[in-house]
């Protein structure tokens, strides 16, 4: 049976929760006929990307999605794009704070996903989420994540497909942030997901 890797954080940045591990924690074992295998992984420039890797070489899948929250967004938003550059806001949880600094010297600027996020996007407004394509995923550890993944298939010429989905804070998170925080309950979250990793694995 083929597998299909899935990833969600820990908390960071002083919350107690992160919505992108609580959906991947919700998901069924099998979607599309592939077995979902879950993985949640630390908010670390150095052991995150690791991490997923770690885990790609273990369970060796032929779709890889990793989830992350994105404060203030308001949609499901699978990423276009990993960019080869860091430039961290908050320290990530082992303290560490690169700043405007390449990932990975001689490495290209930038992949693009490998899953097709305009379709995927599509699915998850079909099944009734709000979702869009963005077009960053930011220079954080969840744009290291997805860059290092990316680069780490092309590299090694796999056929894998690989890509990264931000998702909203839960509203519990959002209950003690600003008023006009947007946020969206972990089931259509979890929706979302299962519509957009139909998708993915529908295609091609
Ligand atoms: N979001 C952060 C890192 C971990 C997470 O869930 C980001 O967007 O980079």
């Amino acid at each position: 049976m083929e597998k299909i890797l899935v990833t969600g954080f820990e908390p960071f940045g002083g919350e107690q929760t992160n919505p992108s591990w609580e959906v991947v924690s919700a998901l069924p074992k099998a979607i599309a006929g592939r077995k979902l295998v879950c993985e949640r992984i630390p908010v670390s420039f150095r052991h995150g990307p690791a991490a997923v890797l770690g885990a790609i070489q273990r369970e060796n899948p032929s779709v890889v999605l990793c989830l992350g929250q994105a404060g203030g967004r308001a949609k499901v938003t699978p990423e276009f794009v990993g960019i080869n550059y860091a430039d961290a806001r908050i320290p990530d949880n082992d303290g560490e704070q690169p700043q405007g600094m390449r990932l990975s010297t001689g490495a290209p600027d930038a992949y693009f996903s490998t899953l097709p996020v305009r379709a995927m996007a599509q699915a998850m407004v079909e099944a009734g989420v709000p979702a869009s394509v963005s077009y960053s995923a930011g220079t954080y550890v969840c744009n290291a994540v997805l860059f290092s993944v990316l680069h780490a298939l092309a590299a090694s010429k796999s056929t894998a497909r690989a890509g990264f989905v931000h998702v909203p804070n839960s509203p519990k998170q959002a209950c003690r942030l600003p008023k006009g925080t947007p946020s969206m309950p972990i089931a259509l979250v979890l929706q979302g997901i299962v519509s957009g990793l139909e998708c993915a694995c529908s295609w091609g």
